[in-house]
């Protein structure tokens, strides 16, 4: 692997899954391979589990990490190309990403999208940007429109917890009062399309993703019968993908619940909204699964540096 920008990075997920959970019971094993080798996070938004667990990931394998919330402590970098910079923005993109690639093996990155202009968050400026201009590897660590670490998460915690060979994971929309990314449920829905799942995704119409990402993916609008005879429930709010970025719904009964969620494991990325996006109850009980999935977040990581250290 030569960097991590999206999925396609990965040439051979299964294979990628099972070294993940190995790395899990023996994480100091390659504690060799980052040796005097250091990983710089960027990020431009909030983040708990990913700055984290990216961290654990990097100082398991040797590695030193710096870490720098851009927004507030970078100069305001201008990523228009041939623009003339007599505004707000300090330091252009290209002198930026040469430079941190100066000072670090690897780069990893966190921009969100703006959710006001589909093409625009579509280019995915920022992260392109990094990976144009620095001459180290990228690593994402959710951009506008995915987060790979997040689905390898997800696969990597459905393998571990599934009970048949072929479980089925169902996608479920729910309420919030914000608009958010299509970053997670994009990603999630193509981890699931690699791995062998009955994936099934349930939203209120208007809420359907793109089509691009989705392509043969079931869509099931009535949640009852998507939820029927469900081994995982992945509750996730987003925000209008047609509509770009309105929250066009907050109808309270998408919300999950124990009766809905049935013999099901719950799952969320985090972080979440109690009794908005799922009931209490569903998150204090034993079938939610959040925090061991929070948990593999280090291994997905773990595994995703392991394979660019031994690749650059
Ligand atoms: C982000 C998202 O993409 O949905 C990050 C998830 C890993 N979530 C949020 O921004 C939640 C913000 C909120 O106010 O609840």
């Amino acid at each position: 692997m030569k960097q991590f920008l999206d999925l396609e990075d990965i040439s051979d997920v299964q294979k990628l899954i099972e070294e993940a959970i190995s790395l899990k019971k023996g994480p100091f094993e390659h504690e060799d391979l980052g040796k005097h080798k250091t990983i710089g996070m960027l990020f431009f938004n909030s983040s708990l589990r990913t700055r984290l667990s990216t961290q654990k990931a990097a100082q398991n394998l040797g590695m030193k990490t710096v870490v720098m919330n851009l927004n507030s402590e970078g100069w305001a970098l201008e990523f228009e190309d041939g623009s003339i910079m007599n505004g707000n923005k300090a330091e252009h993109i290209k002198e930026a990403a040469a430079v941190v690639s100066q000072f670090v093996e690897i780069i990893a990155v966190r921009a969100f999208p703006g959710l006001t202009d589909k093409e625009k968050d579509g280019q995915e400026q920022i992260l392109k940007s990094f990976q144009k201009y620095a001459s180290v590897p990228v690593v994402n660590m959710e951009s506008a429109t995915a987060h790979p670490l997040q689905a390898l998460t997800d696969a990597i915690t459905i393998t571990e917890f599934k009970l048949k060979k072929r479980p089925k994971v169902v996608l479920s929309w729910a309420p919030h009062p914000k608009a958010l990314p299509h970053a997670v449920p994009n990603s999630f829905t193509k981890m699931m399309q690699l791995i062998d799942v009955d994936f099934v995704i349930t939203h209120p119409k208007g809420y359907e993703l793109d089509p691009e990402i989705t392509k043969e993916s079931k869509i099931e609008y009535d949640q009852e019968e998507a939820l029927k005879d469900a081994d995982f429930v992945y509750s996730k709010n987003w925000s209008s993908y047609k509509n770009y970025g309105k929250v066009e719904n907050t109808d309270p009964n998408w919300m999950m619940t124990l009766e809905k969620l049935g013999e099901a494991r719950f799952m969320h990325c985090l972080p979440v909204r109690r009794n908005m996006v799922v009931a209490d109850e569903v998150l204090d009980s034993e079938q939610s699964i959040v925090i061991q999935q929070a948990s593999n977040r280090t291994y997905a990581a773990q595994v995703v540096l392991k394979r660019i250290l031994e690749n650059n």
